[in-house]
């Protein structure tokens, strides 16, 4: 019988001796970017991971099967046809036979399964404005408190409301640590969110967080990597988040239609900033993932 959930071998050899490894998702591939652009980022990430040292561990849902470490050609394979896998949508995709390209919160639900404690992203969800109505909260916090898992992402996604994520983050005891910032990254820009409780200066203080967070018994943490170039769009952000409430856009496919209508209207310049911050966060989520290794 097929197995559920399948390894690489390339990624079961390097758990087996020990070595540093980074979960990466597939949403972004599948629906943060225009076809061609978003296998291009998957695999300038994968890149990046083992420009650090690690072994980057891509993963989706394909033919059945829960698929850890992908080959390029079947990273092509997510389109934006592919069904947004969040942690609920896990065991259904697979039985059906579809393509799933997991969310943040559905990689670290298998990334936890396998024993990958790393995972690197653009940016997580979280509270979206105007809660409770519609109460749309991403499933990327629930996993990510209960998950013994560090992610790297340039802070929560600006579309968002930020500080109640934050809030939120507090409350599920999630730490939350800049990366030689004093503030939560938007995303888009560096500055101009609220206060980190704890800022950390280079990936092996992160690390030794993390290790001494998990001996405790604690679960996710968030590395906050600003962005490499800031861009302030909040004017466009509230344009594309007034556009999906009155054109009836809702649920999972709020962020993708925002992250689209902002690439479009920016002239590209979204797209640019959320590609070049996906990559530097693979690259510290690397970096921190060979730190702790050595630990
Ligand atoms: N970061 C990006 N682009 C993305 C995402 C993250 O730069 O598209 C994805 C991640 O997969 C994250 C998801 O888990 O957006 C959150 O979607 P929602 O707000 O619907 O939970
Ligand atoms: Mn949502």
């Amino acid at each position: 019988m097929q197995q559920l959930v399948e390894i690489s071998e390339e990624v079961s050899a390097a758990l087996d001796a020990g070595d540093a490894v980074v979960a990466l998702e597939t949403t972004l591939v599948a629906h943060g970017f225009p076809a061609p652009d978003g296998v291009q980022v998957g695999l300038a990430s994968e890149a990046a991971v083992r420009d650090a040292g690690a072994v980057p561990a891509t993963i989706g849902v394909l033919d059945g099967g829960i698929r850890v470490g992908l080959e390029p050609s079947e990273l092509e394979r997510f389109t934006s046809a592919a069904r947004k896998t969040g942690p609920r949508d896990l065991a259904a995709c697979a039985v059906q036979g579809a393509v799933g390209a997991t969310t943040v919160g559905g990689a670290l639900a298998v990334a936890a399964w396998v024993g990958i404690p790393f995972l690197g992203t653009g940016g997580i969800g979280g509270v979206h404005r105007g809660f409770p109505s519609p109460p749309d909260v991403s499933a990327d916090l629930p996993a990510l408190a209960r998950t013994q898992a560090l992610v790297v992402s340039s802070g929560v996604k600006s579309l968002l409301d930020v500080p109640a994520t934050a809030e939120l983050l507090e409350t599920l005891a999630v730490p939350v640590l800049g990366f030689r910032t004093d503030t939560l990254p938007l995303f888009y820009s560096a500055e101009g969110g609220p206060a980190v409780p704890q800022r950390v200066d280079d990936a092996a203080e992160a690390a030794r967080i993390a290790a001494a967070h998990w001996e405790l018994g604690g679960a996710g943490l968030l590395l906050a990597n600003p962005p490499p170039q800031s861009l302030d769009v909040e004017a466009l952000i509230e344009a594309a988040v007034s556009e999906a409430a009155s054109t009836g856009v809702s649920g999972q496919a709020v962020t993708p239609f925002v992250l689209s209508f902002l690439h479009d209207r920016s002239e590209g310049r979204t797209r640019e900033v959320n590609r070049a911050l996906i990559v530097e966060n693979a690259r510290l989520a690397g970096e921190t993932a060979v730190a702790f290794a050595a630990l």
